[in-house]
């Protein structure tokens, strides 16, 4: 098939420059950063670097480029035996490499075990600059060698330093695969020793996987926390601390104010009582303390370390600060179990949580009467109410943990009967009113979720939006209890279920379950269409609330739609009874290119004119795809974001492929990028003007994370500025599905973004973008982001040390706002925790900022893009050519490969 650039013509603006080309950050960023007395430090490039314009394009000129290490594929680890002394020489040389800092000694020792060894003659080039296919780390055992440096613009390169027996280089290639910085040339013959960054990915991984789970086992034990979830206990097996004692020392004492809860790892410790008499001796795995997390107590008795002792130390402020207090947990149980709030997610119900307000009843006041209007819903604390009519007959009784009055939350409307304290009583209140002003409106909130979830249903892929909004109306609430069967293998059903909460497991001739069906998920949609038997029995697991639709409706609402559903419920039969993936397809060979965009090593975002509008099209070189061993990316790239739909997110129309060229078709966002209108100011933003920029930020990763989707890759570089002055996030390349309580282990990002968690291979989720959020505020704020250096790894230690000095001109909130989002420890990060994004949005830094007029674009912007005469003109974009030949010369015929792009 000819494709779309073989067909394009010159239509496409000739440009002045190129500036597409991204270039590696250490040419281009240098800062002068000085001091005052108090260390703050005064940004002077504003005014040491600025031109005639006070503009300050060549620091910020080009564009800061991502990495990536590789993921996934299992290093071998083979051991290859070498001498104690050379052990000793290797361990020595990277004791204090930042990337082995934190690294338990038996993880070291299996690195070590593996690294091979390599013997060169002089005058070989061990690693050459500009090498790409760097993955090693060399110890140098004997022999000597130079490191010679040639610099961009410099004529031949230089010699820098010289390294000998027990040097190591080339570190940063055991993080992500990055051009060398130099040429390491043996003057001598040398014998190297060998660390590949599989193994050390590999090692790192093991090592904190087994941690986790021996941890994770531990907590299992303890019966003061047998009733958390295991998202729960993942939080606390990250918060656990190490402790050491010394033979004899008292790990506390008796009358001490009891705050931490121990777990023995190492060695023994004595209960003793007053007297000094053993009452109890713990070993490896017991535990002891634990009521400090139920309610600071003081402790009962005194604990002594028996010869050395190792334990495991969770504070109680942790605990608190990760699940919750005791009371905030009492009350999310309870929300969580009201139906009507069943389409909230956890985060929305621990704001709830914590907003409710207690009230006392004496015995016999009433709390509200039949036919007042209500606003407010109640759950009961302590004692019993009563609920009757107006004849005075009892409808109910309530008792401690139920609750009363939740349909004012959803709509305004008179009480339906009376509630009575049937005993001096206790109530958790939250109105209608806090309700609408921390969430919305909750009738609201109920049809988006419904509609959402309706969009992801396959089958319903071709209906529009009118038709998904009344079948989303058309949902019936229904539940079950946990054992229940909603439907049973050979029975001929017709009801589709979406669910709500809870969870069920699918069971197929007995066995199973086969899989599990969560909130979000559906089961049951072949029903509306055929007469059929279903094919598995759904059992819930939990306590569940469904959303149901039966045929009748279903009839009803889609009439003239029923035989395109039929066709797709053939194919699904077809396919063996998979979905393909609802794709919008687009005809690109009608689409008209007018100017680039933008461009990279992937090849180029173009305006194109395409059914009558003005789109951005990414055009990805499939030779560049495969070379890069990035197919199963540009995959997940395109899958996430098609299922986005946020204003804070570029939109993706659809998508098409030819036999050289994948495409993705976005919305066209064409106020330029944020990171061009940054280079064409003399000084940073205001931090008013940061604020909104911050808040699209926010709002777009509120979203994504909402979706359990991880971004990494924020910079400014990726904010498109709309023409009503509002930011959207593109680039979906690196954004992941994270289940919640999992992380993600492999490197990606841009350095100067890097969360230390990345960095130190730790594993990282959601939290290393609210890291990325608070580099870009500072950045936005400052001119230049907080951590930088020439030498990456020099700037990786910044980053892990978190070296931050705050220019004098951030206020207070400013800098407290960006102190909690580089909090080092991501369980304890702004926007990490069990509010999430909320609690980024209560900062002092928001005061006053109105979040639900922002969410409606409603907010003037502080910075309008200049307007285009019309939809093909590119004003705020820098002129650029069309470069058709990565497409043209390495014509890639793929062979299935790409099939479903
Ligand atoms: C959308 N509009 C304009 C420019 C773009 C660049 C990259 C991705 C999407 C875009």
């Amino acid at each position: 098939m000819k494709g779309f650039f073989e067909r394009m013509n010159s239509c496409v603006k000739p440009g002045a420059k190129d500036s597409g080309e991204q270039h590696n950050v250490d040419e281009v960023m240098a800062t002068v950063k000085i001091a005052d007395e108090n260390g703050n430090i005064d940004n002077k490039r504003w005014s040491a670097r600025s031109d005639r314009n006070g503009s300050l394009p060549k620091l910020w000129g080009k564009k800061r480029q991502a990495v990536a290490a590789e993921s996934g594929v299992a290093a071998k680890v083979t051991i290859v035996p070498k001498p104690d002394k050379t052990k000793e020489l290797i361990a020595a040389a990277i004791r204090d490499n930042l990337l082995f800092q934190d690294m338990p000694a038996a993880a070291l020792e299996v690195i070590i075990d593996s690294m091979y060894s390599v013997e060169v003659a002089a005058g070989t080039d061990i690693i050459r600059q500009g090498d790409r296919e760097a993955s090693q780390l060399y110890v140098m055992e004997s022999g000597v060698c130079e490191v010679w440096v040639r610099a961009p613009s410099a004529p031949a390169p230089k010699k820098v330093l010289i390294y000998s027996a027990g040097s190591a280089f080339g570190e940063l290639a055991l993080l992500y695969s990055a051009p060398r910085a130099a040429t390491v040339k043996a003057t001598t013959r040398c014998v190297l020793w060998v660390m590949e960054r599989g193994v050390y990915n590999a090692v790192k991984r093991n090592f904190t996987h087994e941690q986790f789970v021996a941890r994770h086992n531990l907590l299992d034990q303890v019966p003061a926390l047998k009733n958390l979830g295991s998202h729960q206990k993942a939080l606390l097996v990250d918060a656990l601390t190490q402790v050491e004692f010394k033979a004899g020392r008292h790990v506390f004492r008796r009358g001490d104010p009891g705050s931490e809860f121990y777990i023995v790892k190492e060695g023994c410790a004595l209960v003793k009582d007053q007297a000094g008499g053993v009452l109890a001796r713990l070993t490896v795995g017991q535990y002891f303390g634990e009521r400090a997390l139920l309610g600071a107590e003081t402790r009962a008795a005194d604990v002594v370390a028996d010869g050395r002792l190792v334990c495991y130390c969770l504070s109680a402020s942790s605990f608190s600060e990760l699940l919750g207090s005791q009371e905030e947990i009492w009350r999310f149980e309870h929300l969580k179990d009201v139906p009507i709030l069943s389409p909230l997610s956890e985060r929305q119900l621990w704001q709830l949580a914590r907003a409710m307000r207690p009230a006392a009843f004496k015995q016999g006041e009433v709390v509200f009467r039949k036919g007042e209007p209500g606003d407010a819903f109640y759950v009961v604390h302590s004692g019993a109410f009563t609920v009757f009519d107006a004849d005075g007959k009892e409808l109910a009784r309530v008792g401690e943990g139920g609750c009363f009055g939740e349909l004012a939350l959803l709509r305004s409307e008179a009480r339906a009967a009376t509630v009575m304290a049937l005993s001096d009583a206790s109530v958790l209140m939250l109105s209608r009113d806090v309700f609408t002003r921390l969430l919305g409106n909750l009738a609201t909130l109920r049809n988006v979720w419904r509609f959402e979830a309706l969009k992801k249903v396959p089958l319903l892929g071709a209906v529009d939006a009118g038709v998904r909004a009344r079948l989303a109306a058309a949902l019936k609430p229904t539940s079950f209890r946990a054992g229940d069967e909603v439907i049973r293998q050979g029975d001929i059903g017709d009801r589709f279920y979406i669910v709500e909460r809870g969870e069920l497991g699918v069971f197929k001739d007995r066995s199973g379950p086969i899989k599990n069906y969560k909130a979000g998920d559906y089961f049951g949609e072949l029903a509306l269409l055929r007469n059929e038997p279903r094919a598995a029995t759904v059992k819930a697991s939990t306590d569940v609330c469904l959303l149901e639709l039966d045929r009748t409706h279903f009839n009803e609402l889609m009439g003239p739609l029923m035989p395109a559903m039929h066709k797709e419920a053939d194919a699904y039969l077809r396919q063996g009874g998979h979905w393909k993936p609802a794709k919008r397809s687009v005809d690109v060979l009608q689409a008209q290119a007018v100017a680039v965009l933008g461009a990279g090593g992937f090849g180029q975002v173009l305006l194109v004119r395409y059914a009558a509008q003005y789109w951005a099209l990414k055009a990805i070189s499939k030779a560049f795809v495969k070379e890069q061993g990035l197919v199963e990316h540009v995959k997940r790239e395109k899958d996430l974001m098609a299922e986005c739909d946020s204003p804070f997110l570029v939109r993706l129309e659809g998508t098409a492929a030819d036999d050289t060229t994948l495409y993705m078709m976005m919305e066209a966002v064409m106020g330029g990028e944020l990171f061009s209108y940054l280079q064409t100011r003399s000084r940073p933003l205001e931090e008013s003007h940061a604020r909104f920029y911050a808040a699209s930020v926010v709002l777009a990763l509120e979203y994504l994370h909402d979706r359990d989707l991880v971004y990494r890759d924020l910079k400014p570089e990726n904010l498109l500025i709309d023409l009503q002055g509002y930011v959207k996030v593109t680039d979906f390349g690196f954004v992941k599905r994270l289940r919640k309580g999992t992380k993600t282990y492999t490197l990606c990002g841009t350095p100067e973004y890097l969360a230390p968690e990345i960095i130190m291979n730790k594993g990282h989720n959601g939290a290393a973008d609210w890291w990325a959020l608070g580099v870009l505020v500072f950045e936005l704020c400052n001119g230049l982001p907080p951590f930088m250096d020439d030498d990456r790894l020099a700037m990786f230690r910044k980053i892990c040390a978190r070296e931050l000095s705050f220019p004098k001109h951030f206020s207070k909130d400013l800098r407290h706002l960006v102190e909690r989002l580089l909090d080092p420890n991501p369980l304890f990060r702004a926007g990490a925790g069990r509010e999430g994004a909320a609690e980024i949005k209560a900062h002092p830094w928001f005061a006053g900022f109105d979040w639900d007029k922002f969410a409606a674009k409603q907010l003037p912007a502080p910075y309008i893009p200049k307007q285009p005469k019309d939809g093909g003109d590119t004003c705020n974009f820098a002129p650029m050519q069309v470069d058709t030949r990565q497409f043209r010369n390495k014509a890639y015929k793929s062979k299935g490969v790409f099939a479903d792009f």
